[in-house]
Order: structure tokens, then sequence, then C-alpha cells
């Protein structure tokens, strides 16, 4: 076969393109590519919503490849074993209770997980802003993450979903646009981010779960998100808690579960 490098072009800007237009209208976009986001998009897309994800850097797994300190494995405890078998992630027994896996096999049996439920996964775009109709979130302002890291005066653009997930992580990224621009509306004890707790992965990987909600009407927080929103603690390098976050996230959506 003879290759046409230009044919090569012409079939990554088509089909890249086709992909985003459809991306503009969603039943949710998940912002953030970690580990509670992943498991939201999975779930949300295998319930046939309409699912986009938005990753601001070049990989999505977000916390999740570095292990404990780079030691590159995961703690998971009794609670999320069945998370693992969901997703066919390999795991031994370290004590009764608590669990081990591949941090890199991890991230990857998620990320298939969730393209191949149906979601959507935008790697390089970063969410910079929200937008606000009527007190309630109808979408997100992106653009590509270089814009971000070059300083670039380049305006972005919009697009429009029933709801969002905040699921940036220690950052809490969306609730923050949304505190910036609206002031303390959150549905928090102070209408603002209460901000992390030092680490302690009992209370933290429970409250993550907990903490797991609508914070503005169509804004969910999921994952380490959820406790920097809500005033939970840290929880280091045990991953239940984001992978159960990430299920509940999508399960309130859908109606399954309540606050
Ligand atoms: O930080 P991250 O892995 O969040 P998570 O799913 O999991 C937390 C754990 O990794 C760890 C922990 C567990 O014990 O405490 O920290 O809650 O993933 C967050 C992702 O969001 C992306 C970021 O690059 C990362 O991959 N992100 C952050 N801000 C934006 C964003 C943004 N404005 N737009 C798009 N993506």
């Amino acid at each position: 076969m003879h290759l046409e490098d230009v044919t090569i072009s012409k079939a990554i800007i088509t089909r890249y393109q086709e992909e985003l237009l459809e991306a503009l209208e969603s039943d949710v976009a998940v912002v953030g590519g970690g580990p509670a986001g992943l498991v939201a998009a999975y779930y949300l897309a295998r319930a046939n919503k309409k699912v986009v994800l938005f990753e601001r850097k070049l990989s999505v797994g977000g916390g999740m490849w570095g292990g404990g300190m780079m030691f590159n494995q995961i703690v998971v405890q009794d609670e999320a074993l069945p998370l693992l078998k969901e997703f066919g992630i390999s795991f031994r027994t370290f004590e009764e209770g608590y669990y081990t896996a591949s941090s890199v096999e991890a991230v990857a049996a998620l990320t298939l997980g969730a393209v191949r439920s149906g979601a959507k996964i935008y790697n390089l775009i970063s969410v910079e802003d929200v937008m606000v109709r009527d007190n309630r979130i109808t979408g997100l302002v992106i653009n590509w993450t270089p814009v971000d890291l070059g300083r670039l005066h380049v305006d972005p653009l919009t697009v429009q979903s029933a709801y969002v997930i905040d699921c940036t992580g220690h950052d809490a990224q969306v609730a923050s646009m949304v505190v910036k621009k609206m002031g303390a509306v959150l549905r928090t004890r102070t209408g603002n981010l209460e901000g992390e707790k030092p680490m302690w992965a009992a209370r933290g990987e429970t409250a993550t779960v907990a903490n797991t909600r609508e914070i503005f009407p169509g804004l969910l927080v999921a994952g380490m998100a959820a406790n920097a929103v809500c005033g939970g603690h840290r929880m280091g390098p045990i991953f239940g808690g984001m992978l159960l976050s990430g299920r509940r996230a999508a399960r309130l959506i859908l109606g399954e579960d309540e606050e």
C-alpha cells in the first residue's frame, strides 16, 4: 500500500472534528480523568448517558500512576473490592481487607472501561470556566491546555451539559470557579470551599464517598475534590474511596442513590 502523508492528516483532523462537534452537547461532562472521573464516566456511559470527559494533561489517570511516593502500587480496601473486579483489575491480598494492585494496570483498566462503555475522553483540554444560567450550571468553558501553559491570549469555546462532575482532585477547580464567579453559593457549611484536612486515611476514605453530592444545581463533586470542597481529610495512596465516589456520583445522577 502506498501511504499519502496528507491523507493521514486529513483522517486525524476529520475524525477529531467530528467527535468534538459531538461533544458540544452532552448529558454529563466530567472534568478530570483521575480515578474518580474515569469510574463516574464508566457507570454513566454504561447507563446510556452521553458522557464527555475533559482532561487537562496529556494522559488520564491523575494521581493514580504514581501509587504512593512513586512506588507504583495502590491499596484498595474491602468495600471497593467489587470495583476492582468490575474493571478486571488484578489484585493481591496483603492483609485481610487490604488489597494491592499495579497502579499502571489500574489506570489502564479504568480508562479502557470508560472508553469501551462509550464515554468520550478529550485529553489536553482544560476547563477554565463554567456556564451558569438561572442559577444552574449549564456547561463549561474549555481551551487547549497549551494556551494556558503558554499564557496565550486565545479565547475559549463552550460546551453544554445537563450535569457537570468536578473530579479535579485536590484543587476542586470547577467548584472554585463557581465560588469565584457566583460567591459563596455552594451547598457546604459556609457556602465556600471548606478546604481539605490533614492526612487520615480512615476518615478521608469514608468522607470522600459521603461528600460526593450535588454542591450547586447541576454540579456534582467527586473524588478528592469532594473532600476539598466539604472539608474532609486527605487519605494518600489508598484508592477505594475514589472508586466508590465516582460510582456514587454516577448513581446520584442516574437517580439510583440519594444524598
Ligand atoms: O487528582 P486526581 O487523581 O483526582 P481523583 O480522581 O483522585 C485523587 C487521587 O489521585 C489522590 C488521592 C487518593 O487517595 O488523594 O490524589 O479525585 O485527578 C484529577 C484530574 O483532573 C485533572 C488533572 O489533570 C487530573 O488528571 N484536572 C485538574 N484540573 C482540570 C483538570 C481542569 N481545569 N480541566 C481539566 N482537567
